[in-house]
């Protein structure tokens, strides 16, 4: 594999820890040292996996880690980013590898702070993004352990907590096994498909004295390539009912955010004339302005129904539900149906997120980003013209509560002209809102569907976007925004510039449809939906959570004409290496089509 294909870089980039982070938290130094304990050898495998960041919640169980990283290491490579709650801390790590498609390390405390950690690494799971999540247990040996709090936070197995939503755990029981522990792990997450892993160590290993230093290894030869190619012939074997089909369409899923690997499926595109359908779940992998793309959403829209359903060939490449799409719209019996994916080789009994079993008929254990360009030469030079597809309007035919037409239009004129990067997404959104002309335009959602990542996310995809000339923008649901808010912390602190505009609809009212659906199919009051769902009496005040978390706040905005002066201001703050949170007050209510599929049920 060449050093400049995409699933190669995916494992080889080495992502650099920026400058003016670096100055923030210096230690004085420890003077001369050599690695003299059990967590040294663990601080000095991260650094030597060339991992930058770690984002830690601090627990006493890892105690000597952090001295570790702190008077060992000096504080860098990797450097500690503090976060006020774990998920947070695995969030933000999410977040970064939606960018690099690289892990860097989370730590969490014992027990505890692991259980905290839990949604954000299923969402993480969910989304196939690499983390590295370090954790701890009391002394396993019960003579060592202090009275009462040892006791409380040492777990038989506590990887038991996470082993569903994880692609490996261990708890190593020596340095020599911590360090070939975090070496396996790394490489575990970062090798496609991409997840999350639980590194579990022992205080008593990490605070015992090294009785003689290890011997150096070379980190690189245990985290080699893992070539996720298809062979040669089974490209030749798909090319050729893809060559013969007069109706082909690509179900554009998983990829990484590489523009090689969105040129490539352009051209692929092109070369077949296939219509593309894209997923909001996964981060951007088509332009959306280009004739062939039909649409996006979390499900499907209407069109992306349409196309589906009239397609005699749909090739989907590691689409992220492709049962769940036949069963919204069943294609034609004669359809051909060609899937390439890798994902089933992560699957396991506990959590369903693998979907349900699609029919095939030509089935590809590859990663799509390293067969889509051998498909391109294969298919040879030369496409087919493109079908004139009829221009997609500018906004949405309907104007929607919540966010409406307007408030977008005043969006899109603020930041006009530059390279945005939309690190998250509330519920409900318009395909059509929005231009993705770049894989990094929009970073895909949480994975797991755990409301409360979205911030967190967005403060790591921020950190990896800094320096890029990319602004990041984090549209949240209020819901979303105040279970994650003190994400907003660490981005303020580590001068981390972001902007987050929060569609404030003063309640979880995705729930209110599903109450509204259930009084429909029991025939009682609809009107009775809000309780329980609004956060009103009082509102909270999102702009003042902002400030208490050191950034600049903005709003309540009650209208439109409010709305442009308070997001200039606001970007005006980001672009000065800041973090600044405007609270948007919209109607409670979704778009047609996401409150169909909300509330879709047999009855
Ligand atoms: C951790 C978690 N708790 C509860 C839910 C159920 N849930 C799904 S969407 C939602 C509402 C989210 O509120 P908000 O972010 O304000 O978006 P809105 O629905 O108002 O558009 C809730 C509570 C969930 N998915 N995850
Ligand atoms: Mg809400």
């Amino acid at each position: 594999m060449s050093p400049s294909h995409p699933a190669a870089a995916r494992q080889s980039a080495k992502p650099a820890a920026d400058a003016s982070i670096a100055a923030i938290e210096r230690p004085n130094s420890a003077g001369a040292n050599t690695p003299g304990f059990g967590s040294d050898v663990v601080a000095d495998t991260l650094r030597a996996l060339e991992i930058p960041y770690i984002a830690v919640t601090p627990g006493a169980s890892y105690r000597g880690l952090h001295d570790s990283i702190v008077n060992y290491l000096g504080n860098s490579m990797p450097q500690m980013l503090l976060c006020v709650h774990e998920e947070s801390a695995v969030a933000i790590a999410h977040g970064w590898a939606k960018v690099t498609g690289k892990a860097i390390a989370a730590a969490v405390h014992s027990n505890v702070g692991l259980q905290h950690a839990t949604m954000a690494m299923f969402n993480a799971w969910c989304d196939r993004m690499p983390v590295v999540v370090l954790g701890a247990t009391g002394p396993a040996d019960a003579t060592k352990r202090r009275p009462w709090i040892d006791w409380i936070h040492t777990a038989r197995d506590q990887g038991a907590l996470v082993r569903g939503y994880t692609k490996w755990d261990d708890q190593p029981a020596s340095p020599g096994a911590a360090r070939e522990a975090i070496l396996r792990g790394a490489w575990i997450a970062n090798t496609a498909p991409q997840g999350p892993v639980y590194i579990n160590l022992d205080a008593e290993m990490q605070e015992a004295r090294l009785a003689e230093p290890l011997p150096p290894i070379d980190a690189a030869r245990y985290t080699p390539t893992v070539t996720t190619a298809a062979p040669a012939d089974l490209v030749q074997q798909t090319a050729a009912p893809l060559k013969s089909a007069k109706q082909p369409v690509i179900l554009s899923g998983r990829t990484a955010r590489s523009e090689d690997a969105w040129n490539a499926r352009v051209a692929l595109a092109e070369a077949l004339n296939a219509r593309v359908i894209t997923d909001l779940k996964i981060g951007a992998s088509f332009p959306t302005d280009h004739p062939l793309y039909v649409g996006a959403a979390h499900a499907l829209t209407p069109d992306s129904a349409e196309a589906l359903r009239a397609a005699d060939l749909i090739l989907s490449l590691d689409w992220v539900d492709l049962a769940g799409a036949f069963k919204l719209a069943p294609p034609s019996p004669a359809a051909k149906i060609i899937q390439i994916s890798l994902d089933y080789r992560i699957h396991n009994g506990w959590s369903m997120d693998y979907q349900g079993l699609p029919a095939v008929d030509l089935f590809m254990s590859a990663d799509p980003d390293a067969v889509v360009p051998e498909l391109v030469r294969a298919l040879g030079a030369g496409g087919r013209p493109c079908a004139a597809a009829p221009p997609r309007a500018a906004v949405a035919a309907e104007d929607p509560p919540g966010f409406t037409n307007e408030h977008m239009r005043v969006l899109k004129k603020v930041v006009d002209g530059r390279a945005v990067t939309l690190t998250h997404l509330p519920i409900s959104w318009e395909d059509r809102w929005w231009t993705f002309r770049h894989p990094l335009d929009f970073l895909g959602s949480d994975g797991g569907g755990g409301v409360g990542g979205g911030p967190g996310i967005s403060v790591g995809a921020a950190l990896a976007l800094k320096n890029s000339g990319r602004l990041p923008v984090a549209i949240c649901g209020d819901g979303d925004f105040l279970m994650g808010v003190t994400a907003v912390w660490t981005a303020v602190h580590y001068k981390i510039p972001l902007l987050f505009v929060i569609a404030n609809n003063r309640s979880f009212y995705n729930d209110e449809l599903h109450q509204e659906r259930v009084a429909r199919m029991r025939d009682r009051p609809i009107e009775n939906k809000w309780i329980g769902q609004r956060m009103a009496d009082p509102e909270i005040d999102i702009a003042a959570m902002g400030r208490a978390q050191g950034a600049l706040g903005f709003g309540p905005i009650t209208n439109t004409v409010d709305l442009a002066p308070a997001l200039e201001k606001a970007i005006a703050a980001v672009d000065a290496g800041g973090v600044a949170v405007v609270d948007v007050r919209v109607e409670p209510g979704y778009t047609t089509t996401m409150t169909a599929a909300m509330t879709r049920s047999k009855s």
